[in-house]
């Protein structure tokens, strides 16, 4: 049995998807899709595929099982709540919504349905490096983990469509995410500081440098910058008491010739990241084929939104801005039982 997908936005994400739903991965097959772009779902429709005119015709059409949704973030919260009313598991890509209200209304709605459906594209945890770099945390060979140094770089970012409030509601909710579970921990305070602008990204705000404080007390640092030209660069590097664990930019083929030695710089998240969404993938069809979900949730998502809220009341205030999340649901302290 293959699980039916449907997948709302068919943009550069959708399109990618879609082709690792239908050309690299097994046991989940796209039979439906939809964008307010009609003409591009059409184009990004794999062959049997029928082009819905609506979100919310697809995810209540009997012919789709699951859900996955690559729409844009502001758009994420009515088709969540569209699919758990369905009773149907979802792929969100992140950000999971883009305000806390949003976040709390899925919430309620998924613990009002009884477990978990949502599945929130954090792929970072998915990726082979930071899993080594998690278990060597873990592990505690090194102490316990003080000061997170996190760098995430973007070539560019579609001028017009990628606004100022994005580098921290749509790109920091990685780093975000990514420092809660590597360290075992939740964010408590945020601040941000502006750098000088820079000339590639015009008029937007960029860089950003922002400080994470963790409720154990460690402190983490993230270099946001999303117009930096010479390619993709994603790194990290936590400091513990006795040892340094360090994630660099993929590690590529090296080239050695008369002009020296150089390694490609990947160009974007598809290539730095191709594995990890696959992974990530994997692990949702088994899941969402047995009518739940695994991996980063609803909660997950909900704290990467408290965050990236904070961050933008930082910008303006200048001031430490405190994150204080709800009491965990039950529901997300569980591990959903999964058949083998
Ligand atoms: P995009 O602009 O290329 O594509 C988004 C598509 O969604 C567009 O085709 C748009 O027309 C469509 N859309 C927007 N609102 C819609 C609605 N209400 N109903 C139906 N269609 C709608 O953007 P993208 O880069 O593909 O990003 C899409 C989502 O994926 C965003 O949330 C983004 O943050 C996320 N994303 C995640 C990663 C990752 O690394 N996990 C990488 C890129 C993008
Ligand atoms: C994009 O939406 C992603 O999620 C990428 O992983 C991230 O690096 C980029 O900044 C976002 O715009």
């Amino acid at each position: 049995m293959t699980l039916a997908v449907g997948v709302i936005g068919t943009g550069m994400i959708g399109q990618d998807h879609i082709r690792r739903l239908t050309q690299v991965l097994s046991g989940a097959r796209v039979v439906a899709v939809t964008d307010i772009d009609r003409d591009r779902a059409a184009a990004a429709a794999p062959e049997g595929a029928k082009v819905f005119d609506t979100p919310q015709a697809l995810v209540r059409s009997d012919t789709v099982e699951a859900v996955v949704i690559c729409s844009w973030g502001p758009a994420h919260e009515e088709q969540l709540l569209d699919c758990i009313a369905a009773g149907k598991p979802v792929f969100c890509e992140k950000p999971l919504v883009t305000s806390e209200a949003a976040a709390l209304r899925v919430m309620e709605a998924e613990v009002a349905f009884g477990h978990r459906l949502v599945q929130v594209g954090f792929m970072r945890r998915f990726d082979a490096d930071y899993r080594r770099l998690k278990a060597v945390i873990d592990g505690g060979t090194l102490g316990a983990p003080l000061m997170y140094h996190s760098v995430h770089r973007n070539a560019s970012v579609p001028e017009g469509l990628y606004t100022s409030d994005m580098p921290l509601n749509d790109t920091l909710v990685h780093d975000a995410d990514i420092s809660r579970w590597l360290l075992s921990d939740e964010i408590t305070g945020v601040e941000v500081r502006l750098p000088r602008r820079s000339r590639q990204g015009g008029e937007l705000r960029d860089p950003h440098i922002v400080l994470l404080h963790m409720a154990g007390g460690a402190v983490v640092d993230v270099e946001i910058s999303v117009n930096i030209a010479y390619g993709y660069d994603i790194r990290g590097e936590v400091s513990c008491e006795t040892g340094v664990a360090a994630l660099p930019n993929r590690p590529a083929t090296v080239i050695s010739d008369m002009h020296g030695i150089r390694q490609a710089i990947p160009a974007d998240w598809r290539e730095r990241f191709i594995e990890a969404y696959d992974q990530e993938f994997r692990e949702w069809i088994a899941a969402a084929g047995q009518g739940t979900a695994t991996g980063p949730s609803t909660w997950d998502g909900y704290a990467a939104t408290l965050v990236a809220d904070a961050a933008l009341r930082a910008v303006s205030s200048g001031n430490l801005e405190v994150v204080g999340m709800r009491e965990k649901p039950d529901l997300y302290s569980q591990q959903p039982r999964l058949a083998a």
